[in-house]
């Protein structure tokens, strides 16, 4: 019998009627670990007790908040090896990806650390004689934390680092598939010095704890990364009640390759942007948008390019490409290769489901070729090793086709020309334009977000995370 996994709810850990156990996508026999699933219940006693921790919390000094969040992000760093194997293990993307991954999740809190003491105000001369103004910050209470699978650490840390910064208390509810990585988090957390309340996990379904934190009025604000559609019904019900929040959500990610780029860079640019990760990533490039000239020379390059790519068991060395995460997202990706075909592209490359020593999720990297802007393969984001080549005659088609799309969150363009650069940086409608660089993968002390139906609410991460985890006071004064 394997041990439980349980949640976390008040400053302590709290079993549930149910469980679920974590399968590990490179060998479905592997079980990852069980994981207690929350109840309603126990969502709003997290919620309660957040609320309740939030009256001294929210008081306390920045160099509380920092050695909280500079212990997290050592301990992270200090175990990164360990943790980017369970994240591997539990997600699929492959070892090295997991670490840098890790990585990435310690440094977001060692940045916050610093940003909780970096918390500044305005003092302003008033219009009237005598008064003066003050502009302060103040954190927004209960924040709801709703992630995505793709990047089971770095994403609760982009969103539960800031939250705890700025003097806000957390309900964290992390995606079904992978309660490995939030529960050691979790771990982490309670050992940081938070006073019982001001953190909480609370693992379990959508339907029920997600919509129970939705709903409940002591909830602040929520912070969400996910799809389209579960992101609608979080402005939905948040929007019903006055409650605050920010949503990060799909991509259908243009990368342009002119005719003067340079190939060896396009081609990694694409395999990098559109397979790695098993392009599960919202910043993924799944539309190659590709100029006349460097057309067919593209197109060889990156197939030869694709068939040496290994995909295997994400913990094996030597391996490239992890499995797909599961059984739905592999019928997706399925469904989608059909699709492509009959609308009538031609599958260039890929698409097949692979056998490998352990039983998982293994298919190929799939590249269509002939693709029109208009097909549903163009249109709709796939989240699986599929990209699509749409050929265009130069660089005015290339930019128009980028941004025609409901998309806009990463943008990407391979040129040696600094005119063709520019004017794409001004003019991509995507909140990340990257140029001779791959759409995905973003430094960790900078805005990330996007426009569109790609995001919705002020940007995350960096200096800019603050508009969203805090709420501006202005206090007048006139001293008798
Ligand atoms: C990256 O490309 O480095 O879910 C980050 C996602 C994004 C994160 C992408 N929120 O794919």
């Amino acid at each position: 019998m394997m041990s439980v996994h349980k949640n976390f709810i008040g400053g302590s850990w709290v079993e549930s009627d149910k469980t679920t156990e974590n399968i590990n996508p490179s060998d479905l026999s592997d079980v990852v670990g069980v994981y207690s699933r929350a109840n309603n219940d126990q969502t709003r006693q997290a919620i309660a007790a957040a609320k309740e921790a939030f009256k001294t919390w929210q008081h306390t000094t920045p160099q509380q908040r920092f050695n909280v969040l500079d212990f997290v992000g050592s301990e992270i760093l200090a175990r990164k090896e360990e943790l980017g194997r369970l994240l591997s293990r539990e997600e699929g993307k492959i070892l090295a990806e997991g670490i840098t991954e890790v990585t990435r999740a310690g440094q977001v809190f060692k940045f916050f650390a610093g940003e909780a003491l970096r918390t500044e105000g305005d003092i302003v001369p008033s219009v009237r004689p005598g008064v003066s103004v003050e502009v302060t910050r103040e954190p927004l209470g209960v924040i709801g934390v709703i992630t995505p699978w793709n990047f089971p650490i770095a994403v609760p840390a982009w969103k539960i680092a800031p939250a705890l910064a700025y003097g806000n208390c957390v309900v964290f509810k992390p995606a079904d598939l992978v309660p490995g990585c939030a529960s050691v988090l979790t771990e982490i957390l309670s050992r940081s010095g938070l006073p019982e309340g001001v953190f909480n996990l609370v693992m379990g379904s959508g339907s029920e704890v997600g919509q129970s934190i939705l709903e409940n009025p002591d909830v602040t604000a929520v912070t969400f990364t996910g799809s389209v559609e579960t992101g609608r019904r979080v402005a939905e019900a948040c929007a019903a009640r006055g409650a605050k929040f920010q949503l990060e959500m799909g991509g259908k990610n243009p990368l342009v390759v002119l005719d003067d780029a340079d190939l060896e860079t396009a081609v990694e640019c694409a395999v990098n942007g559109a397979f790695f990760s098993t392009g599960q990533r919202c910043t993924a490039s799944s539309r190659l948008i590709v100029t006349r000239d460097i057309h067919d020379r593209f197109v060889d390059a990156l197939t030869e390019r694709m068939k040496g790519l290994v995909v295997d068991n994400a913990l094996k060395e030597g391996t490239h490409i992890g499995p797909v995460v599961d059984q739905s997202q592999f019928d997706q990706d399925l469904d989608y290769l059909n699709i492509g075909q009959e609308e009538g592209a031609n599958l260039a490359c890929g698409g097949e489901r692979l056998n490998r020593d352990t039983e998982g999720f293994y298919l190929s990297p799939a590249l269509f070729t002939g693709v029109k802007n208009s097909m549903r393969i163009a249109r709709e984001e796939i989240f699986g090793p599929v990209a699509a080549v749409i050929p265009v005659k130069d660089y005015e088609e290339a930019l128009a086709t980028a941004n025609d799309t409901d998309y806009g969150l990463s943008s990407g363009i391979c040129t040696t020309s600094l005119k063709y650069a520019s004017h794409f940086k001004r003019n991509s409608e995507a909140g990340l334009v990257m140029v001779n660089l791959p759409t995905a993968g973003v430094d960790y002390h900078v805005p990330f977000g996007g426009r569109k139906e790609s995001s919705y609410g002020p940007r995350e991460q960096g200096r800019y995370a603050i508009e969203f985890y805090t709420t501006v006071k202005t206090a007048y004064t006139k001293p008798l």
